[in-house]
């Protein structure tokens, strides 16, 4: 049966039914921007002390309410990347993560926090380079519009056949690898919006193949807080990117890695939250 048929459903976890400390260290990273009704929540719901290093933090883009002020009063690392764009957060995220396992959610509360020791221990036991969550197959009531769910068809409907790779959720944002896959460059997406998504899973079945990169189902809750959605704008700039990379017509318009000039919690240097 294929690899996308699997679910982790019902398994809640945390330390406690871990066992033993998992021997990995683990960067979760949450692009934010103004996300200060959902950001609490989201970090609280990351469970503690299962692997040997648990780095957490945001890649803020300057966010104009209290997004970063939350995050220093939960004690996790805040990465100021001032260049808009979700897949510009990321493309910054990647290289400044400090550990060797990445895992990337959404600060919103729509991603199950609570299996990410799960999905790491699997990374781990099948010694997977890349996992990619499905939020298709087990999306609670009311956590994507019928507009949404419609749009998430037709991109992963596109995708699938533009490329071939058999993945369910072109658009989640939830996936668990190993830093090192950007070692290889053609691994490094080049996209700084939306789009950088559905791009992240294309290069990782191309390049890892479909026994390293798998697709787990997930659930998939309501958001909290306001999305700045542009359902139009956004699914078209999606589906325009997915030619435009099937026929290698895509262009990066900005580099690979974080700015020197970015300041981080991590070198005392973030401005004062306007
Ligand atoms: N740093 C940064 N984060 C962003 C930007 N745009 C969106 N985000 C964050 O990226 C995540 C995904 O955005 P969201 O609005 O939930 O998109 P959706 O899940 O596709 O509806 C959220 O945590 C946002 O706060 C941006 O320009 N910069
Ligand atoms: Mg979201």
């Amino acid at each position: 049966m294929h690899a996308s048929s699997q679910t982790f459903e019902g398994q809640s976890s945390g330390g406690d039914i871990m066992g033993d400390v998992l021997p990995v260290s683990v960067t979760v990273i949450l692009p934010t921007r103004n996300e200060e009704e959902a950001l609490g929540p989201t970090i609280d719901a990351i469970p503690r002390g299962w692997c040997e290093d648990l780095e957490i933090m945001i890649v803020d883009g300057n966010s104009s309410d209290r997004t970063r002020e939350i995050a220093l009063e939960k004690d996790i690392r805040v990465h100021l990347e001032p260049r808009k764009g979700y897949g510009r957060a990321y493309r910054t995220g990647f290289d400044v993560a400090k550990n060797d396992i990445i895992v990337t959610m959404d600060a919103d509360c729509t991603y199950p926090a609570e299996l990410v020791p799960e999905l790491v221990k699997r990374l781990l036991d099948d010694d997977l380079d890349f996992i990619t969550c499905d939020r298709l197959s087990l999306a609670e009531d009311g956590s994507m519009s019928g507009l949404h769910g419609f749009g998430n068809w037709v991109l992963s409907f596109t995708a699938r056949m533009l490329f071939w790779y058999g993945i369910k959720d072109s658009q989640t944002g939830m996936w668990v690898f190993r830093k090192s896959i950007f070692e290889n460059e053609k691994m490094r997406p080049t996209n700084d919006g939306m789009p950088l998504s559905e791009e992240v899973k294309i290069l990782a079945r191309r390049h890892l193949g479909k026994k390293k990169a798998i697709e787990i189902s997930v659930p998939y809750r309501p958001r909290v807080g306001e999305a700045e959605i542009h359902t139009w704008g956004d699914g078209w700039k999606n589906l325009k990117f997915l030619f435009l990379r099937r026929f290698g017509l895509h262009r990066t318009r900005t580099e690979w890695g974080g700015l020197e000039t970015n300041p981080d919690s991590t070198k005392n240097n973030l401005p004062e939250q306007a």
